[in-house]
């Protein structure tokens, strides 16, 4: 017994020190999230790659990207580098808004989120991209469980949130089926182009499917701010998000209200950095059309980019 809680004490000593020297070590640690896209992950190391060549150090970590603004705000994060004006806007406004974030720069990239669907899908359905087509169309869409409406293949519940209400408040004669993974919405759209089914995904631009499959956004009531905050906007006089997403949204570059201080070798880098729509296009498609895995993309981004960057850690 006396053995064991000698042990147990002993334990709990080292277990203490290694909590705290745990702690310690990441004083100075640049902590870059990573998400559940491709683009993301390999940027994610682009960056980390670069911020190490200016005297940095580095650390990633998994996280929600809805999540990571307050995280972001409160220090837990230092910066993000792929905020998507259509999934994240409203999340990051919000940090944002609350203090605790510098916003670094708009990237060049423009982006689009929404609705997609495969060239073939034209033909089975007259008069897209137009919503009210698709909506049309919709038992083209349905499926064994769908009791008659079209299914929609949704991103992961932590990118777009709203695209339930956006089908309620559109009253269409469709269904959220929300994918596990990005591989899974491809492996649907992979299916659907196959078999030549009336499929349609969450899809995003700058982004390697394009390459892949020609295809068009699905064309919603353009968005306005307004659509997300004013119900008496848009064609429901009674709900919010009648419309799609920004058809030119941003990529923005934030970080902590206290990155310049605590890193300023890295903040200066920030400060000149900047993505277009081929550079994500790219990180995306050297992973997920080429196969490599996250750091032998961004290695190879860089590798291919270099008077780009070079220029940014003079
Ligand atoms: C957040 N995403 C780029 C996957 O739409």
């Amino acid at each position: 017994m006396k053995k064991i809680i000698t042990l147990l004490s002993t334990l709990l000593v080292v277990f203490g020190f290694s909590i705290k020297s745990a702690i310690a070590d990441k004083s100075g640690v640049v902590k870059i999230p990573t998400h559940n896209w491709s683009s993301q992950l390999v940027g994610a190391e682009v960056v980390g790659e670069l911020l190490k060549m200016v005297g940095e150090k580095v650390e990633y970590i998994n996280m929600d990207s809805q999540a990571v603004y307050q995280a972001m705000a409160d220090g837990d994060i230092d910066l993000v580098h792929e905020i998507w004006e259509g999934a994240f806007g409203a999340s990051y406004e919000k940090a944002k808004a609350g203090g605790g974030i510098e916003e670094i720069l708009t990237h060049d990239a423009v982006t689009r989120e929404d609705w997609w669907y495969p060239e073939h899908v034209e033909k089975l359905c007259p008069g897209l991209p137009d919503w009210k087509a698709l909506d049309k169309c919709s038992a083209k869409f349905a499926r064994a469980d769908s009791g008659g409406k079209g299914v929609f293949i949704g991103g992961p519940v932590d990118w777009l949130k709203h695209d339930a209400e956006k089908v309620e408040a559109l009253g269409m004669n469709f269904m959220v089926k929300n994918a596990g993974s990005a591989d899974a919405i491809w492996a649907e759209l992979d299916a659907g182009v196959a078999q030549g089914k009336a499929v349609v995904v969450f899809n995003w631009s700058p982004n390697f499917i394009g390459a892949k499959y020609p295809g068009k956004f699905v064309e919603f009531p353009k968005h306005d701010p307004k659509c997300t905050s004013d119900p008496s906007w848009g064609i429901n006089k009674n709900a919010l998000y009648d419309c799609g997403n920004p058809a030119s949204g941003y990529l923005k570059l934030a970080v902590n209200a206290d990155f310049k201080k605590n890193h300023p070798k890295g903040y200066k880098l920030l400060k000149k950095m900047n993505f277009s729509g081929p550079d994500i296009d790219k990180m995306a498609n050297y992973k997920d059309t080429d196969g490599l895995e996250v750091s032998a993309a961004a290695q190879k981004w860089l590798d291919e980019h270099k008077s780009k960057w070079s220029n940014w850690i003079k």
